[in-house]
């Protein structure tokens, strides 16, 4: 009999059996495999019928409202780690370790009104990179409501002992006035056992008129740091970037790991699968991980861009750098039937940190 202690998060399924909905609250120790309680009953009975989902940990799944009554699903680990993640821009907001600590900037000023995105987390741009086309900037995902997908095709990675939650979007007629393409998007995103965060997008090409279409990409990731001038970025160095501080021209990268005294947004090409943020101050690095999503993004906008942005502190430009999974320089290209995935893994580590060096055995040799 599998016992999971549960601090009075809800879940129930939806009527439809079209995944979870908010629902009744119960106790705080529960058996899923059998139970005493009619309460405990009818959640066991709700985890039974969802068994055969990839993310079997539904009962750390909890799907709620969240600010202005947004919908919004929480997945926690048996440690404490936690992740929010909002259905309006399918998009994760907050990401905490086990002491509660949040590892992600959310800016104080972010609004969470349609249809301005939500400012932090980590947004989805989809179908364009920031004004790489057309559309509107880092494209129209971000502002969209996404659902829970009830019924997404399996994966080949094993979620079994993980809380997640399936996402998707599809067009909408409207948007098909914009952007003349049917798709499918669905977003896994998982907490891994030790915290990790993971996003996996698989893309498909649904049109039905023959035509193929091209989108660029990124997980927009806001990083909280403790102060911007003592973070490093290690996995860059020496790497060709556009810089969109200067027309997007191509430069390569000098010196040693990056560090910041200035605005800075520049998208790094062929990257390693791997990058590393290292926070001096609070002895925390991240590890970055990413397949599929060859460029990566740096950004952070400095004091002056930083006081332009209504939805941004004036000072949080201290305590935040994007780094992002992306792929902006050669667009991916979708036929008719075509999927495309990226995936992006981000993990907390303390920083074993010792003259200036990380040590590279913990970072670049581990998986
Ligand atoms: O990813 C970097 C970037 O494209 C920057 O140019 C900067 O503008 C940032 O995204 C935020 O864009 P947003 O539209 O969210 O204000």
């Amino acid at each position: 009999m599998k016992k999971i202690i549960n601090k009075g998060f809800s879940l129930s399924l939806s009527p439809s059996g079209s995944g979870i909905k908010p629902g009744a609250r119960f106790d705080s120790s529960i058996s899923v495999r059998s139970s005493t309680t009619s309460t405990a009953t009818s959640t066991a009975s709700a985890a039974e019928t969802n068994m055969n989902s990839p993310c079997r940990e539904k009962l750390f799944v909890e799907h709620c409202k969240g600010v202005n009554g947004l919908e919004k699903v929480v997945l926690r680990e048996v440690r404490g780690c936690s992740a929010e993640i909002y259905l309006y821009g399918g998009q994760v907001i907050s990401w905490k370790n086990e002491y509660g600590e949040e590892l992600l900037f959310l800016s104080s000023k972010a609004t969470f009104t349609h249809p301005k995105p939500i400012r932090g987390g980590i947004p989805i741009c989809f179908p364009q990179f920031a004004n790489h086309g057309s559309l509107e900037k880092h494209g129209f995902a971000r502002s969209r409501v996404w659902s829970i997908d009830p019924d997404p095709p399996p994966f080949s990675a094993n979620s079994s002992s993980q809380a997640c939650v399936d996402l998707i979007l599809k067009h909408s007629e409207e948007e098909v006035k914009i952007w003349p393409h049917r798709y499918e998007f669905r977003l896994r995103i998982t907490l891994g056992p030790g915290g990790d965060l993971m996003l996996t997008s698989r893309i498909r090409n649904t049109n039905t008129d023959g035509k193929s279409f091209a989108f660029t990409f990124a997980y927009h990731t806001y990083f909280a740091v403790s102060d911007i001038s003592e973070v490093r970025v290690e996995g860059l160095e020496t790497l060709d970037y556009l810089d969109n501080l200067k027309d997007k021209e191509r430069f390569t990268e000098q010196g040693d790991a990056i560090t910041f005294e200035s605005e800075v947004d520049k998208v790094y090409l062929s990257t390693p699968t791997k990058i590393a943020i290292l926070d001096h101050e609070r002895k925390r690095t991240f590890v970055l991980r990413k397949d599929g999503l060859p460029d990566a993004v740096v950004w952070n906008p400095w004091d002056k861009k930083a006081k332009a942005m209504a939805d941004f502190g004036d000072d949080e430009y201290k305590h935040m750098l994007c780094v992002e999974a992306a792929c902006v320089e050669k667009p991916i290209i979708l036929k008719p039937g075509e999927e495309w995935r990226g995936r992006q893994e981000i993990s907390a580590v303390p920083s074993s940190y010792c003259s200036g060096q990380l040590d590279p055995k913990k970072v670049f040799q581990s998986d």
